[in-house]
């Protein structure tokens, strides 16, 4: 090893990325358990007392540590976005981004370590994951030029345009502060009172109560860096970008009831969707795409304002080039080490990569590195393995609580002409972070330029991109949350801003309200767009999703091999649900089954498949899983006398969406992984609709 040098930290050298080093400080070293301070201990279950009937003695220090210890395992939960999951994986830059910057993860080839860290915003720590919400999607880039996070969320636009306002509206979406009721809902008075008196947040809610709003996975939501970036390239050319992740799987969602459920039957379902799935050998897989658009003085495009979070730009305007593809597929060691203790923060850029002038992105770049001193204890979380970066650190910042680093030298400070005038500060061409200047002129005020005032053209734009079934959604998502709210000026005011959106949405809402609809001056100017739609043009890949197949003993087993074989193939998942546990054993056939009719729930297959030889096969828990499957909209099967359980539960074998086949043959196999590409059966949605 080389002498370490004065001034200059221990590690890490560039090509040594220090988190090995620290990891392998695990903190569980030997065998023996140990008292913190590597004490070795005999029992570990009895306190030390005067006597087996006696008072425990003060001086019981493995006592008082171990206790102490437990007293303070918690950390204050994140203010927003408390509840999430996470999983590390690489990002491989393939695409042409070294057109319009310079970050160096981005040229063409590169790979660069990452960990995202998905969650909800309102719900506490332990709260229900399919809950209607936007969802977070931040990605911490371990790029070479130091760390680059990306903190967006699976919707383009936000509820605000300025981030003054942000307390205002999670205090408002928040439980209400007397009882603390309702847990990870929008659907009450304070939150509707905020949205209908702020309408810039039309066409937030526009998305959170569509379909975007209860995601099936965390594989199948896009992501959205939200603002405008600036990049800046080789030459010192700059453009701006709007972030996107295209989810190689395809966009799609629960159904409401499935959504409410999965919050009871398992609140861990995205997590463990997540976790399974990689386990599974199903990584999540997305494609990062920009959408590049000219580096205006007005910052403008097509009359839209690119500072206004509010506003997207429709694809049709601007395509999104595809530059790189992100691949997670390793699951977290430690939940409380990483998921817990990640700092995202959006001032975590690299050269390449600047913020823009958009009033809500400029609060953001205060309130993360603020919120992490009190969330993670003090100035050095970023020493954490999960926070620190994989690029040579030499900050010159020293002490502070938790210091975990033995800093060497004597000058921390620059110049200095102690330490060998060590660090010294980098030109642009070693790879300096050089802000690029942009004027910035105006008198000083409390105000919006006059383009934010538009707040109902793009929640126009996005109704009228979708498709009949999704319509239906949003439709249903505002009637019940409204009618969640016991307010009704909060209600009229609310369908005030509807009828601004669309005429036969507030009328459809306010039915269900039993209120009147108001007039509006909806925008009529307004151009679809394909992409804001989620129904796929055609089947997607299946990997990481999960069929069902319903057996007894007596069941076609060389059936069921041969189907897990063929969706294995395509990285799904096949669970044999039986009427007990244990393997289900036939001939010279073996199947394992994982899930009983006690402990299944229709929420968590994509696709339900009754295997032939199980005719006669009921039971009341079976018919209503089936009856979820099929009102649901999901892919429902059977082979041989399968057929017969299908029609005892009561599900129409003639419906659409319902395959069967005599035996699992090829046909039957392509038609059902077909149709769970669609994800859904969506031409079943008007026969199930009430029933
Ligand atoms: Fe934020 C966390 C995304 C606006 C203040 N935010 C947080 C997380 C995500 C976002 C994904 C969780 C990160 C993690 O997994 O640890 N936030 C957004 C997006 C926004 C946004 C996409 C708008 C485009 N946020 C926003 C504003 C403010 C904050 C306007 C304050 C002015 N956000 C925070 C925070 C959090 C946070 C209080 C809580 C925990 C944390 O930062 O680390 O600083």
């Amino acid at each position: 090893m080389p002498p370490k040098r004065r001034g200059q930290q221990a590690e890490p050298t560039a090509t040594e990325p220090r988190p090995a080093a620290v990891r392998e400080n695990s903190g569980q070293r030997g065998k023996f358990l140990t008292t913190a301070q590597g004490v070795r201990l005999p029992d570990t279950d009895h306190s030390l007392k005067a006597g087996p009937r006696g008072p425990s003695l003060m001086e019981d220090f493995h006592l008082r540590e171990k206790i102490t210890h437990f007293d303070h395992e918690r950390i204050p939960e994140r203010v927003v976005h408390a509840r999430g999951a996470a999983a590390h994986g690489t990002f491989r830059a393939y695409g042409n981004a070294s057109s319009v910057t310079k970050a160096g993860f981005l040229q063409k080839g590169r790979e660069t370590q990452v960990f995202v860290r998905f969650s909800t915003v309102l719900g506490s720590r332990g709260s229900a994951d399919t809950v209607r919400d936007v969802r977070g999607f931040a990605v911490k880039f371990y790029t070479d030029e130091g760390n680059f996070d990306l903190v967006g969320n699976n919707m383009p636009v936000f509820f605000i345009q300025d981030g003054i306002k942000f307390p205002d509206v999670i205090h408002a979406g928040k439980p209400h502060p007397d009882v603390e009721i309702p847990q990870a809902q929008t659907a009450h008075d304070t939150f509707w009172d905020f949205v209908s008196l702020h309408t810039e947040a039309t066409h937030h809610v526009m998305w959170a109560m569509s379909d975007r709003g209860i995601p099936r996975s965390y594989r199948t939501m896009e992501g959205f860096g939200v603002h405008t970036f600036r990049l800046v390239d080789a030459e010192g050319g700059t453009s701006l970008v709007k972030f996107h992740w295209k989810p190689v799987a395809g966009v799609h969602s629960l159904v409401w009831e499935e959504a409410q459920i999965a919050a009871g039957a398992d609140p861990d379902f995205h997590r463990r969707d997540m976790a399974d799935g990689i386990e599974a050998g199903a990584p999540l897989e997305y494609e990062l795409g920009l959408q590049v658009l000219p580096d205006s003085d007005d910052e403008m495009f097509e009359g839209i304002d690119l500072l206004d979070p509010t506003k997207i730009i429709p694809e049709e305007l601007a395509e999104v080039q595809l530059v790189g593809k992100l691949t997670l597929d390793r699951n977290p060691t430690n939940y409380f080490a990483e998921t817990e203790q990640v700092a995202f923060h959006t001032g975590n850029l690299v050269p390449g990569i600047e913020v823009t002038d958009d009033p809500l992105m400029q609060a953001r770049l205060f309130s993360y590195l603020d919120t992490q001193l009190t969330r993670l204890g003090g100035p050095n979380f970023t020493q954490l393995p999960i926070n620190c970066p994989h690029a040579a650190v030499n900050d010159n910042l020293r002490d502070g609580m938790h210091q975990t680093l033995v800093h060497h030298g004597k000058a921390p400070y620059l110049p200095n002409s102690v330490d060998d005038a060590l660090p010294t500060t980098a030109t642009e061409a070693e790879g300096a972070y050089v802000h690029r200047p942009v004027e910035v002129a105006g008198p000083k005020v409390r105000a919006n330029p006059a383009s934010f005032d538009d707040h109902f053209s793009q929640a126009t734009l996005f109704w009228k991109s979708l498709s009949g079934i999704e319509k239906v959604h949003v439709i249903e998502a505002f009637t019940f949350e409204l009618g969640k709210c016991f307010s009704q000026t909060i209600q009229e005011r609310m369908l005030g801003s509807l009828a601004q959106v669309d005429a036969e949405l507030c009328a459809a809402v306010a039915d269900g309200l039993g209120l009147p609809a108001p007039d509006g001056t909806p925008a009529e100017d307004v151009t679809p767009s394909a992409a804001l739609s989620q129904i796929p043009p055609g089947p997607g890949p299946i990997a990481g999703r999960i069929i069902g197949v319903v057996a007894a003993s007596g069941a076609d087993l060389a059936g069921i091999g041969k189907l897990r074989r063929t969706v294995e193939a395509k990285g799904a998942i096949l669970r044999v649900l039986a009427p007990v546990g244990g393997t289900l054993k036939r001939g010279r056939g073996q199947q394992p089954v994982s899930r009983t009719f006690l402990t299944a729930r229709s929420i968590e297959f994509d696709a339900v498949v009754i295997a032939g030889g199980t005719a006669g096969l009921h039971d009341i828990k079976l018919t209503v899983l089936l009856q979820e499957a099929f009102r649901h909209c999901k892919v429902i099967g059977a082979w041989g006398d399968g057929a017969q359980v299908l029609t005892d539960a009561g599900i129409d074998t003639g419906a659409p969406g319902v395959v069967l086949a005599d035996e699992v043959a090829k046909p039957f196999s392509t038609e059902l992984v077909d149709a769970v590409g669609m994800h859904r059966v969506w031409e079943r949605a008007e026969r199930v609709m009430n029933s």
